[in-house]
This record gives C-alpha cells, structure tokens and sequence, in this order.
C-alpha cells in the first residue's frame, strides 16, 4: 500500500478489500447518469459494521473523506466522490446478510448491501412482499434505499421507504454505532434517529443494516392497465378516481416521445391500438373503471414501457436530469409553463412520472452539458411557485444543494445544519452532499 493510510485500512479490512487501480475505481467514481465523475483515492469494501466502525474511526482521524456507496444507482451525484484522489468510497456490498423473516412482527432485518432483489424474493419466498420497488432492483441496494429515502413505482398504494423502515444500524462519522434493529411496533424512548438516518444520503452516518416492515401479497397478482388519453389533465382525472376506489398501487405516466424513444431502443411493439400523446398505466386490485371507448390494454407486460424509461433516455446521451414533486392537479399547467421556459422551449422535454405521487422525472438530451445551472434555475424556480419540491425521490445529492432554500426555510436549513455540525462536526461523511 502507497500511504500509511492506506496500509491502516488494509489491516482493516483486507489488502484484496482496498481497490486503487484507477481502472477499478474509475467506475465507483462515475455515477449512473455519467454527468459526475472524479477518481477515488481508494475503494474500500467492508464486510461487517465493526470494519466499517474501525474505517471510519481511521478516517475521521485523519480527516480524510468518505463517500458510501451502494448500488451506485443514484442520479444527483450523491453517491460519487467530487474531486480527484480526495475521498474514499466504502463501497458496502459486502454487508449483505439476511435474517430470517419475522413473522409475528412482519419484518426482516437485512444488511446495507442487500439488494432490492434479492430483498423482494426473500420477502415473497416467506409470504410476503416488500412494498418499494424500483426500476434499479437488481442493484439498488438497501442501505442506499434508506439513506436516500428511495420512493419508486408504488408510493401511492404502499409507501416510500420511510414507511418501511422499523430501525437501523448506523456509523457515525467518529465510528460510534447506533442500534435499533429491534422488532417494536412501539418505541417512544426519546429521538427517532432511524428516521432522522433515513433520507440523509451519507451525510449523518453509514448505515450499516434495517429492520423493514413487509406486506401483505396480494392474493391475485394485481392488474395492470395501459391506457392512450389525449392530455394529462385525463391522467389525473382518471387517478383521483382510481385513489377512490381504495385499491390503487401504482399510477404512472409517459408521454408520447417517451413512448416512442422506449420502443425504438428496446425493441417493443405499439402496445395500443393508436399512439396518443399521454399514456398512463394503472396497478389495480380489480379492472379499474374506464371511460367506454377508451383505448387501453390490460397486461402486466405493459410495465416495461415504464419501467425502461430512464435506460431508453440515457442512451440518446449523457441527459440532464430533474426529480420534483408537485401537488397532482397542478402537474397539467405545470408542465405546459415548462414547456415555454426560455431553456425548455422548443426542445424535447422528456418527462415520465409517479402520477399518483405527483413525482416528474424531466430529462433533456439535446444539451451541451448535463449540468445546467439556467435550466435548474428555471425549472425549479417554477417548482416552488407551483408550490412544489425542488427533491421528490432521488434527493439533493450535489445536483441541487444550491437550491434547497427553494424547497426549504432558512430555519429548516439553519437546523439541518446544526444536525450535521453535532454528528459529523469535521465533515468527512459525503461533503458537499445535500447542505449548502
Ligand atoms: C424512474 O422512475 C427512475 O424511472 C429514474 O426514478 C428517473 O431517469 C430518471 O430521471
Ligand atoms: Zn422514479
């Protein structure tokens, strides 16, 4: 090992465990979108929380910067380092350990770096189900799930991950481990700092296992439904009746040049009779109720057009990204004000969303540069008019710590800030992610 530190952390965890051939590392430091990349000083792959407690001990004693990685799924650059050679990434893949499904409570503890995957099968092999799923399943990992509060394709009928969350075992940055991994409906004993672990992206500590809450299966696989409509404002109407109906588990929505780019790269056929200008797929218990002359088709396979959205994108180019939120019944005005923003105007907007959730994703490719200020600007300015969040469900990452303060009050960030001071008071955990 070139540096005492990286011979320290060797003893930690295993030379074959501390990764420094650029070649290696050059893909730990590349995020999934491609628009954030930097060189890791070194890649270090824990195997149980007391390594991870001793490499952070180490770390924070010499004031060198960590960066933990899951899956590496994100896409806001909250997973990568920022800066050449500067920061290493614990990459925690390794902590993958399963317990036995808890009947008598409905939960399973798991480690960070289960992945949803294998998360799902081991809940549906004992009769249950984990409510979150994402189109990154085979490599999204849990710890990265709960550290970036992960949402995903069925928050309206079962719940972000948040909800799913019973406890978890943390690092701090000092190496001191928290523990709540207990299966206890109740618990007041004082601060909830799963819950304060969860959604804060690396920032407060390494979280290193969780105890999550499953379902229910259902007792029939549930019905899907792709459905052609001539504008979003049919789209949320026909949600706010199918939220009514009480059996809704996802409601999501593609437009007519996603539609298209999804079928041309991956090879699918026209899934309707006719092309439309919106497409939204319902996941019902039971056939949803339709307008008669509706043009709609009822297939789980119609989950592909949706599901493949964000790789179909990506192979146009390197795009530009946005993750908001919006109250539904705002999102048809919104879109139609984005579309005549001076950035946005006369371009391509792709946008696909968490309907039910009021979550977009807009993307554009025809740009020079993934990472534009005036378009962030722009398009989030209008967010927060709309009375929106400028961070639904991939979080602040780097991508948009300039601006939190649209989405958050200076006393929000003030406090946040003071949260972080106290658990990371020499700021190793994942600089310049989430606080400005
Ligand atoms: C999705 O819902 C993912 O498909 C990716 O959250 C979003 O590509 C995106 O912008
Ligand atoms: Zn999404």
């Amino acid at each position: 090992m070139s540096s005492p530190l990286l011979a320290d952390l060797a003893d930690i965890v295993g030379a074959e465990h501390v990764l420094t051939d650029p070649d290696v590392t050059q893909s730990f430091g590349t995020d999934w979108t491609r628009a954030w990349s930097s060189t890791p000083l070194a890649v270090i792959r824990p195997a149980s929380t007391a390594e991870v407690a001793a490499v952070l001990r180490l770390c924070h004693a010499n004031g060198t910067p960590v960066v933990t990685q899951g899956g590496n799924t994100g896409l806001v650059g909250g997973g990568v380092p920022h800066g050449d050679r500067t920061s290493v990434v614990v990459s925690m893949t390794r902590l993958n350990s399963v317990a036995a499904v808890d009947r008598a409570t409905q939960t399973v503890e798991v480690g960070a770096g289960v992945t949803l995957s294998q998360l799902q099968a081991h809940a549906s092999s004992a009769g249950f189900r984990y409510a979150v799923d994402l189109a990154a399943r085979d490599s999204a990992t849990v710890g990265g799930m709960v550290a970036t509060n992960a949402g995903g394709l069925r928050v309206v009928g079962l719940g972000d991950t948040r909800a799913q969350v019973m406890g978890v075992e943390a690092v701090l940055a000092d190496g001191t481990i928290i523990r709540r991994l207990e299966p206890l409906a109740k618990d007041n004993g004082g601060y909830n700092l799963s819950q304060l672990m969860t959604g804060s992206e690396g920032t407060l500590g390494v979280i290193t296992a969780a105890r999550l809450r499953l379902v229910r299966q259902p007792a029939e696989p549930e019905v899907v439904t792709l459905i052609g409509l001539p504008d979003v404002e049919s789209a949320v109407d026909l949600v706010a009746s199918a939220r009514q109906r009480g059996d809704l588990t996802a409601a999501e929505m593609i437009r007519a040049e996603g539609m298209a780019v999804v079928r041309a790269v991956c090879g699918l056929t026209q899934p309707l009779a006719n092309e439309h200008p919106v497409y939204l797929l319902l996941e019902t218990a039971t056939l949803p109720d339709l307008p008669n002359d509706v043009d709609a088709a009822v297939d789980p396979r119609m989950w592909e057009y949706r599901d493949r959205q964000a790789e179909a994108v990506a192979t146009l180019g390197i795009p530009f990204k946005l993750d908001v939120c919006l109250p539904i019944t705002a999102i048809p005005e919104f879109l139609k004000e984005m579309d005549q923003l001076p950035d946005t105007q006369g371009r391509e907007v792709h946008v696909y969303a968490h309907l039910g959730d009021g979550n977009l994703h807009i993307n554009l490719v025809d740009i020079d540069e993934p990472t534009s200020e005036r378009l962030d600007e722009q398009v989030l300015t209008l967010v927060a008019q709309f009375g929106g969040s400028i961070a639904a469900e991939h979080g602040v990452g780097v991508h948009k710590t300039k601006w939190l303060h649209l989405s958050r009050s200076s006393a929000e960030i003030a406090t946040m800030k003071a949260i972080k001071n106290t658990l990371d008071p020499t700021g190793i955990l994942n600089p310049g992610v989430l606080l400005p």
